[in-house]
């Protein structure tokens, strides 16, 4: 079949191409051929000669059966490992990407509907163009989301950023789809070609199939019960597996372009640069050009901050007491490798302080939206919770009013547990899974009624001492969720420091547009200069 066979009869006519590459196309066709013919002329010849062979012996029968069974098998674990979560092909994951803030998990939900119609059977695209109409549903469906009073949210964005949300969709659909095998060698042509033989050859097929039970009943049974439905089961899977990614693909692209996540020059998850603040902190002798993590440490007067952070530093580095001591923000940069190198620590005083100013709460809150990862410490002994629940329901509150930033994670860290009950006794380590000595007992409860009182998992809640000669599974336990939680952390970071990154591209942008503007000033004026000259030389005849 030549090329011009599988256009449409609506395109024009193509410019035929070079004749070499006509003759090249013919050639590995031909090849091809003769490589299936080899390939399956001695595979037929064994099939028949054992056919044969089993049928003097009068053991057909049983091979038949015997293919019958391990065809079942097959049909039954297919079926069986192509459903949902335990699928033979790599799926998209089915949940929202941990990047996206509050707001973009909202605009997922138009990905999960259409996840939801392709699992049902309720979308299945026959040719190309419903493939793209269904893609420009999903954008329209999600630009109505970011833009819904406008009159055509579609193209309420900039040419070169769509061009830029296709040209990411394209390039992650070229790596999934590379995975298959044969990917990279089989083109689309072979494709169509492939599907137009079969059609072609189909009505043969038919009659091959009325007629086969005629010399072979069982190797028919077989094939109308097993072979024809897992045929059929794996060209299903495919087809789905291929929409289900482009669905997948397109929605993320398209919440990328229409929620302002989408750089044209640079990405989101590019280094985030340094911002002024932070350099400050840092001093002038610091090499940092990227934003570092940001943690603050917050709770209530004497819960133990100020000891938190000695303890993470291993040694004395802001001032403890037992009157009220870190009554400002203060700000330190503690490097450890296991953190990812340097990062700052936040200590803003207790926010229930009597003497401090009357906005100390709405200091805590400004700060909290500008931390990658909270630590609230409270105090095990105290059990006036109750500031602590309001800080942490007004924290939610402001986080909901600005759904397009992510919440910083919450590690709550549980101090004064040797003063819990019986207060004498103090033999660390406590096994507080399966408590068995009254203290570990006591430990457990204070951690259960915490996590109950705050509402939050008890498994980011670490029981810690903080008493300089003390020191309890701060770096056993504390500082392993603490590393656990970064990469949440530096999603946090990354939608934190977006405007600045944002900002920083626009001014490159304008800078570049200047420039080239400025080139084709003064390309244009030399011509016009050019010209004057060229006019007034001709005009005075010389
Ligand atoms: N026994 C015991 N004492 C602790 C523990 N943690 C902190 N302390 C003591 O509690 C007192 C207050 O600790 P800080 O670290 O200053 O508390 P803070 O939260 O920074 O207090 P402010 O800065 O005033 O809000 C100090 O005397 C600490 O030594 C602990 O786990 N056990
Ligand atoms: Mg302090």
């Amino acid at each position: 079949m030549n090329r011009s066979a599988v256009r449409s009869s609506k395109a024009p006519p193509a410019p035929s191409g070079p004749p070499s590459a006509s003759r090249h196309s013919r050639s590995r066709r031909w090849r091809f051929w003769v490589l299936v013919a080899c390939f399956s002329t001695p595979l037929l010849g064994l099939g028949v000669a054992g056919a044969l062979w089993l049928y003097e012996r009068r053991w057909l029968g049983w091979a038949g059966l015997l293919f019958l069974g391990g065809e079942t098998i097959a049909y039954l674990l297919f079926r069986r490992w192509s459903r949902r979560g335990d699928r033979l092909l790599p799926q998209p994951p089915q949940v929202p990407p941990a990047e996206f803030s509050p707001r973009e998990q909202e605009a997922w939900q138009v990905v999960r509907e259409y996840e939801g119609r392709i699992e049902r059977g309720e979308i299945m695209p026959t040719s190309f163009e419903q493939l793209l109409s269904l893609g420009r549903e999903i954008l329209e469906r999600v630009a109505t989301f970011y833009r819904p009073g406008e009159r055509d949210p579609l193209l309420a964005v900039p040419m070169p950023l769509l061009l830029r949300a296709m040209e990411e969709t394209a390039r992650d659909l070229a790596t999934i789809t590379a995975d298959l095998p044969l990917a990279h060698r089989i083109t689309i042509g072979d494709v169509i070609r492939g599907y137009h033989l079969s059609q072609k050859l189909r009505p043969a097929y038919n009659v091959y199939r009325v007629l086969s039970p005629l010399w072979s009943w069982q190797h028919a049974l077989v094939r109308m019960l097993v072979t024809d439905r897992l045929f059929a089961l794996t060209r299903e899977t495919l087809n789905q597996w291929l929409l289900r990614w482009y669905v997948d693909r397109v929605g993320y692209h398209a919440i990328e372009l229409y929620s302002g996540r989408l750089l044209l020059t640079k990405r989101i998850d590019d280094a985030p640069p340094l911002s002024s603040e932070t350099a400050k902190i840092l001093g002038e002798e610091h090499t940092l050009q990227t934003e570092p993590l940001r943690i603050l440490v917050l709770g209530q007067v004497k819960a133990g901050k100020s000891s938190l952070v000695n303890a993470l530093f291993g040694e004395v580095r802001a001032a403890t007491d037992v009157v009220p001591t870190t009554t400002q923000l203060t700000t330190y940069v503690l490097e450890r490798p296991a953190l990812g190198g340097k990062v700052i620590l936040a200590d803003l005083g207790g926010y229930e302080d009597p003497s401090a100013t009357r906005g100390r709460t709405d200091e805590v809150l400004a700060e909290a939206v500008r931390s990658d990862v909270l630590i609230l410490v409270l105090s095990a002994v105290n059990t006036a919770r109750e500031p602590d629940c309001r800080l942490l329901a007004q924290l939610r509150e402001r986080f909901a009013r600005q759904p397009q930033l992510r919440p910083p994670p919450v590690i709550v860290a549980l101090t004064h547990i040797d003063l819990l009950r019986p207060p004498l006794e103090w033999t660390p380590p406590y096994d507080i899974i399966t408590p068995a000595l009254p203290k570990a007992r006591s430990i457990r409860d204070a951690l259960d009624a915490a996590a109950a009182e705050l509402s939050l998992s008890p498994e980011v809640i670490v029981p810690v001492c903080l008493r300089p000669d003390r020191i309890y599974n701060v770096e056993e336990t504390l500082v392993p969720l603490l590393v656990n939680m970064l990469p949440e952390g530096k999603c946090t970071l990354l939608l934190r420091t977006l405007k600045t990154l944002r900002d920083r591209e626009q001014w490159e942008l304008v800078g570049r547009q200047a420039r080239a503007a400025g080139r084709f000033l003064c390309a244009f004026s030399k011509e016009m200069v050019k010209k004057s000259l060229v006019q007034v030389l001709a005009k005075s005849g010389l």
